[in-house]
């Protein structure tokens, strides 16, 4: 126990950023974008919290868990506020390991140039996640969770003149294996990472585990429409239906879709009925850690070169 607890139980480790992020390089620091620095740190199963990447639309909130909640609507028996100790205490926990990759990790290579963060090889990281099944949270509350139907997840840190950072997910996925969770590693999630709680998309793109989790909408469709472009003043569509979306360089803005029924992010790309894949589950990619950008190679007397990759 640490001698100055003061900051109360259930609350973020005070650290500095630069101690908390030690093999992080930053590429933004208001709002926090950083890649993992080396990559040494990829070789290991698992990578420690200080080396995985951050990915951030908009500033770091700075949230007690003690005030937060979780409010769950839509296509439901009853809405509710979930706290945070009925997210972890309620239910069963779960944890997984998770290979999560931002969907721009290596735009810096594209020709021609892309915009925003020049992502190298770093944004990218493997971890454990501990957290509450969706899954029981919507069955306890009576939620609708046939086939078709959509999880839209809505973080909470925008601003009032931000667009929201919120992810609709088919509800297949979120009632197969989705969590809400609060610890990284076996510690309790940084605040870059998500603190008190976020969506956690096993296999998917790293956009989808929408952070600071402040609501859950179960409806009918995709995140879309003049309701949501400016509910409160506030566009709660761009990062569903504009960002995240796979754009053929002589494409200016996506068709917005209500809903599409392939949610393979590849098998999007090869059929018709969606001209931009939404950037759902991974595509295949892999990493050479060794040798690295400075390592001189040294062949074989018969001509080879060892290669480490992830
Ligand atoms: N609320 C919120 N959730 C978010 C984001 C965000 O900007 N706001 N960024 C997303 C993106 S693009 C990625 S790649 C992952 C990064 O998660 P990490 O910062 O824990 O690595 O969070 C996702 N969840
Ligand atoms: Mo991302």
């Amino acid at each position: 126990m640490e001698p100055d607890d003061a900051h109360g139980e259930g609350s973020p480790p005070r650290q500095s950023k630069v101690e908390k992020f030690s093999g992080l390089e930053t590429l933004s620091e208001e709002p926090l974008n950083a890649q993992t620095a080396s990559r040494k740190h990829l070789e290991s199963y698992l990578t420690p919290r200080e080396e995985h990447y951050v990915r951030s639309h908009h500033r770091t909130p700075d949230i007690d868990e003690r005030e937060w909640t979780v409010s769950l609507r839509g296509l439901l028996g009853e809405d509710v506020d979930l706290s945070m100790d009925d997210i972890k205490h309620q239910y069963s926990t779960e944890s997984v390991v998770h290979m999560m990759e931002c969907s721009g990790n290596g735009r810096a290579y594209f020709s021609p140039d892309a915009e925003g963060d020049q992502w190298t090889y770093g944004a990218v990281g493997h971890a454990i996640w501990t957290g509450t099944p969706v899954r029981e949270i919507l069955d306890d509350y009576g939620a609708a969770t046939d086939d078709g139907l959509w999880l839209t997840v809505m973080g909470g840190e925008a601003a009032a003149d931000e667009d929201v950072f919120c992810r609709s997910i088919p509800m297949s996925k979120a009632v197969d294996d989705c969590l809400l969770a609060y610890e990284m590693n076996g510690t309790p999630m940084t605040p870059e990472h998500g603190y008190p709680v976020r969506l956690l998309v096993p296999g998917w793109f790293g956009n989808n585990s929408v952070k600071w989790v402040e609501e859950m909408r179960v409806m009918e469709k995709m995140v879309s429409g003049e309701e949501w472009e400016s509910r409160d003043g506030r566009d709660y569509t761009n990062y569903q239906q504009s960002s995240y979306r796979i754009l053929p360089a002589q494409d200016d803005e996506p068709d917005r879709h209500a809903s599409v029924d392939t949610h393979s992010t590849y098998k999007q790309m090869q059929a018709n009925d969606v001209q931009n894949a939404y950037l759902f589950d991974q595509l295949v990619k892999s990493l050479i850690t060794s040798p690295d950008d400075e390592s001189e190679l040294t062949p074989t007397p018969d001509g080879y070169v060892e290669i480490a990759h992830v």
